[in-house]
């Protein structure tokens, strides 16, 4: 195979008489210097530009299709229900979308202390196709600053932002992945160049001390990436939890040992949650009417299921909870098997005070209406009396508090 000879790395020449910039500019000596080439160091250099940039492309990849699937879990298109199986899948894809995207902020930063020097290039256009290229750049850094910020503040619970941060975070994703592909195709030739498909490629040169440089870097910015997984990773995976200091929310940290996200007092429902006059209605236009206290709910025959919440926000805890099994009461209220099932909650407004439970969830075995949580009755913060609890699903749609069960037709 032909191997192509390795061209001067542009940034590390320095000087505007290197025959890469005379190239590049075609009038070397009538060009004056300007800030950006200055910047000698290697880790300026193309070749650190190309290494980051494949990674931050793999990185930003995962997060775009780890997004989607978290985005139409939510809002499922109506013309596919999504799978109660595997149980933890969502816990998989959210835990990889949430850590993976926190790993992610150093890479970043890197890549742009890398390429900043970009930013003192003069004239800033050169020609209009030039000018394209920059906007498209400048919409890959806002797109990939406000995704990896906002999502920092998501999860920590922080809205200063004046827009509903779902909403937001997830069409700036389409604009940031667009961007992504472009910049990606554009600069093809540059990861080519530096990039080597396999250990074949390399040349057989002795390692030179900018090449220990670039070493030296990539080992930081990966022990960096690698430090902010071990310190978050324990929040969804249980055997790191005492490691994850960096997470909000870890499992075992709560109520009967699980974190809790909306507690009663902050959804309002703390009176109306311990009313012994509380009922479970199940209604709807294909469905007979019924209406359960408590003592009758659990004069039903209890099943039990060890089941994660996989919250949105990343952190996911197991717990054993038991309860009636939805199918059981959907089918003593002669629910037909293609119903969709609306669960509401005593909680009076909120954006997730109901949820809608599709087929191959209510029919799964393991989707309890669950009164108990670790072998006690719930926590009134967990959802007391009674609250969904299914596998694979977000933690957004297991409704505490539920009061009323809609059957309707699909
Ligand atoms: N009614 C109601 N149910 C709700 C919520 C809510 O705000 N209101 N929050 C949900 C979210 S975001 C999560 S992650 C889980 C958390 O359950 P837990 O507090 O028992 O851990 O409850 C869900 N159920
Ligand atoms: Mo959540």
């Amino acid at each position: 195979m032909l191997r192509r000879p390795r061209t001067p790395d542009r940034r590390t020449t320095g000087r505007l008489n290197s025959p890469g910039i005379r190239r590049s500019l075609g009038r070397a000596s009538t060009v004056p210097a300007t800030v950006g080439d200055r910047f000698t160091s290697a880790l300026h250099g193309e070749r650190v530009a190309a290494w980051l940039g494949v990674w931050l492309g793999i990185s930003f990849t995962v997060a775009f299709v780890t997004g989607l699937i978290s985005h139409f879990m939510q809002h499922p298109p109506g013309w596919a229900a999504w799978p109660a199986r595997p149980v933890g899948l969502y816990r998989f894809t959210q835990g990889l979308h949430v850590i993976g995207g926190l790993a992610t902020v150093p890479l970043l930063l890197a890549k742009l202390w890398t390429v900043y020097p970009k930013l003192w290039r003069w004239p800033p256009f050169r020609s209009p196709r030039h000018a394209v290229g920059r906007g498209l750049i400048f919409l890959l850094v806002a797109g990939a600053l406000f995704q990896v910020g906002t999502g920092v503040l998501n999860i920590a619970y922080w809205y200063p932002f004046p827009f509903f941060f779902t909403t937001a975070h997830y069409w700036t994703a389409y604009v940031l992945f667009g961007a992504l592909l472009i910049h990606a195709a554009d600069e093809w030739a540059k990861v080519r160049r530096h990039v080597p498909g396999g250990s074949l490629d390399r040349p057989l040169r002795p390692r030179s001390a900018e090449d220990r440089t670039r070493r030296g870097f990539f080992a930081s910015v990966a022990a960096a990436c690698g430090l902010v997984a071990l310190t978050t990773a324990g929040e969804a995976f249980t055997p790191l939890a005492r490691l994850a200091v960096l997470a909000p929310r870890r499992p075992g940290v709560g109520p009967q040992g699980l974190p809790v996200n909306k507690s009663a007092a902050a959804a309002g429902v703390t009176a109306a949650a311990v009313d012994p006059g509380w009922r479970l209605a199940v209604t709807g236009d294909v469905a007979r009417e019924l209406s359960l206290s408590l003592a009758e709910l659990q004069a039903l025959p209890q099943r039990t299921a060890r089941l994660p919440i996989s919250c949105v926000e990343g952190w996911s805890a197991e717990g054993t909870w038991s309860g009636v099994r939805l199918r059981d009461l959907l089918r003593r209220a002669g629910a037909p098997d293609g119903a969709r099932v609306r669960v509401e909650s005593l909680e009076r407004g909120g954006r997730y005070r109901t949820s809608t439970v599709d087929p191959p969830h209510w029919h799964d075995p393991l989707t309890l209406l669950a009164l108990r949580l670790n072998g006690e009755p719930l926590d009134l913060d967990h959802g007391r009396p009674c609250r969904l609890i299914a596998p694979n699903r977000p933690g957004v749609l297991q409704t505490k508090w539920v009061t009323r069960l809609v059957v309707t037709a699909p």
